[in-house]
């Protein structure tokens, strides 16, 4: 049996896949949650954990160092490697991409947009022919429409409570998110086998 390695990062998308990995009896020998280590056995048979950045997953993949990984579509969307195959939308970690701004604000021409999805945004903003100016920002997108840094931001949506309580709302939706599970592709081609079970065996709930 050849050892397959699977990269989560930790947070949400993590305390949401060591879920859906339990349901079908397969954890790690340490709960990553409680431990500073980076790579994890599990007690299924030849399964590896990594733990990385949510924005480095990736990179690990597109590189062959890690054949499989649970990333959210955002993340995806917004990289530009192309060195996988996807294999299922695990249906977790689930929120909504959004333009988000002060009340009333519209979707205008020139509108400075603050993000941490500089590509995805002059992507959606492109397809909608109104031009825009982006500023890359690396957290708390929502104080830049606060602070009118920028016009309006494109962010991540759960509860909707940050928005709520700086005063935002939502302008536009741009895409449903939800992580998905990709696997590098000369690494399903060597590994057949071995990630054909694994997904078989994390599909079977
Ligand atoms: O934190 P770090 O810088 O290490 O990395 P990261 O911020 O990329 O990781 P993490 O764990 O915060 O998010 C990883 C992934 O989780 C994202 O790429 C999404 O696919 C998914 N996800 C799902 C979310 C959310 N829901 C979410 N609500 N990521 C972030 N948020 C943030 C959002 O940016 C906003 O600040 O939560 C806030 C909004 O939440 P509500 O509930 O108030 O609306
Ligand atoms: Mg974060």
């Amino acid at each position: 049996m050849k050892k397959i390695f699977l990269a989560i990062s930790k947070g949400r998308i993590m305390d949401e896949a060591l879920i859906l990995l339990k349901k079908n009896n397969i954890e790690c020998d340490i709960s990553p949650n409680k431990s500073r280590k980076l790579i994890f056995k599990t007690n299924y048979e030849n399964l590896n954990i990594i733990v990385v950045r949510a924005s480095d997953v990736p990179m690990y993949i597109e590189s062959g160092k890690v054949d499989l990984g649970i990333v959210g579509k955002d993340t995806l969307l917004e990289s530009n490697v192309d060195n996988y195959f996807f294999l299922r939308d695990l249906k977790i970690a689930s929120c909504k991409l959004v333009v988000a701004g002060k009340k009333n604000k519209k979707l205008v021409s020139n509108m400075k947009i603050a993000t941490k999805y500089p590509n995805l945004t002059q992507e959606f903003f492109l397809s909608k022919g109104i031009p825009c100016s982006v500023l890359k920002l690396y957290g708390s997108m929502e104080l830049a429409a606060v602070l009118n840094l920028s016009d309006a931001i494109v962010d991540l949506v759960d509860t909707g409570k940050t928005l709520k309580e700086n005063g935002l709302e939502k302008i536009c939706l741009i895409d449903n998110i939800t992580s998905h599970l990709i696997v590098n592709k000369s690494s399903y081609k060597i590994k057949k086998n071995e990630i054909n079970k694994f997904i078989t065996r994390i599909s079977a709930q």
